[in-house]
């Protein structure tokens, strides 16, 4: 007995002097976040995996979609309607934009208002189109990608955010857009005969950041979802995102880990990765975080998974666990704002 008490108050000392140094260690501003992520107490709906795992194999199912295609138009067809369902205000921005192969290409970037009346805005954003070819791949090189995990993940997380606000009995305080860019994946390949030009990738996100759908739009933040689907994904802090919202990556890690998802949010940093979220902060003003999957010592530089840019890009990678991991995290940051 005399033992145990000694233990205790061992223990309880010691507990008493990590503390003292963790908060001499911290930052005030992050010491202001940890006092507000734990008063953060709103519960998120529960985000539905299957259904979102769903929505990726629908969009597959269209065929490759590759702008200048009819599976490419349906499939735009299909998400209108589909947001449009939900409840959500559509808006769809038609444009043309010239390819780094000099083609036309006919793009629409497709913007659902959910909650158009609240004044605090969130952003969040995935690219809906699919690569022209599999140029990291060995065969058939010129035939487009399936692109369930680049392009339709992301998509299909949102696509789930959107049906669960929807039939959700507590909405969250904000408003919210989703926006779904076209011509992500068009960009120029390494090994091209065209002579190198700059800003062939994103030619969606460069638009909409131009040409914002409503006049001085403005939102507090967003969140960009890019290759979120693969089985075993990991997400890295990444250098545009920290770059230019480190508070915002802070938030949506803390709250993956906080939920479970420490397998998922990873505390290790990646390389800037020049994705929609890098011309919706560097011409569009609105500071945006990329959620990519992106495995630091991958062999071969595979950063983006092995089946990246490959005809290996199909539902067989994609897990509805890590859409769940990443659809809760970002359903639990809007909720908790
Ligand atoms: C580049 O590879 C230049 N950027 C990565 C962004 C990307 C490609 N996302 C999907 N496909
Ligand atoms: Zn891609």
């Amino acid at each position: 007995m005399k033992n145990n008490m000694k233990c205790l108050a061992i223990l309880l000392l010691s507990s008493m002097s990590l503390n003292s140094c963790d908060s001499t260690d911290k930052t005030e501003s992050n010491e202001k976040a940890r006092v507000e992520e734990e008063a953060a107490t709103v519960q998120a709906p529960a985000f539905n995996a299957d259904s979102a795992y769903y929505f990726v194999e629908r969009q597959v199912a269209f065929g490759p979609r590759v702008p200048n295609t009819a599976e490419h138009y349906k499939a735009g067809e299909w998400l209108i309607e589909t947001l449009r369902s939900y409840g959500a205000e559509v808006q769809v921005q038609s444009f043309q934009a010239k390819a780094f192969d000099s083609k036309m290409l006919n793009l629409r970037n497709i913007i659902a208002t959910i909650n158009p009346g609240a004044a605090k805005r969130v952003v969040l954003a995935a690219h809906w189109d699919t690569r022209p070819f599999a140029d990291k791949d060995d065969q058939n090189q010129d035939k487009p990608i399936q692109g369930a995990n680049d392009g339709g993940s992301g998509v299909g997380v949102l696509l789930e955010i959107a049906r669960t606000l929807h039939t959700a009995e507590q909405k969250p305080g904000i408003g919210i857009d989703i926006i779904l860019f076209d011509g992500e994946d068009y960009g120029q390949p390494d090994e091209s005969d065209f002579p190198y030009q700059n800003d062939t990738w994103c030619l969606g996100s460069q638009y909409w950041s131009k040409n914002k759908h409503v006049p001085n739009y403005k939102a507090q933040y967003g969140i960009l979802l890019d290759m979120v689907g693969a089985e075993n994904a990991k997400f890295a802090r990444e250098g545009t995102s920290m770059q230019y919202a480190p508070n915002i990556v802070d938030k949506v890690w803390r709250a993956g880990n906080k939920i479970g998802y420490s397998d998922y949010f990873k505390y290790t940093k990646a390389p800037a990765i020049t994705d929609d979220h890098f011309y919706v902060n560097t011409v569009g003003g609105i500071r945006m975080i990329d959620i990519i999957e992106y495995n630091m010592g991958a062999a071969d530089g595979d950063f983006f998974g092995p089946y990246h840019h490959r005809h290996t890009d199909t539902m067989e990678i994609i897990s509805p666990n890590t859409l769940k991991a990443v659809g809760q995290t970002v359903l639990h940051v809007l909720y908790n704002e």
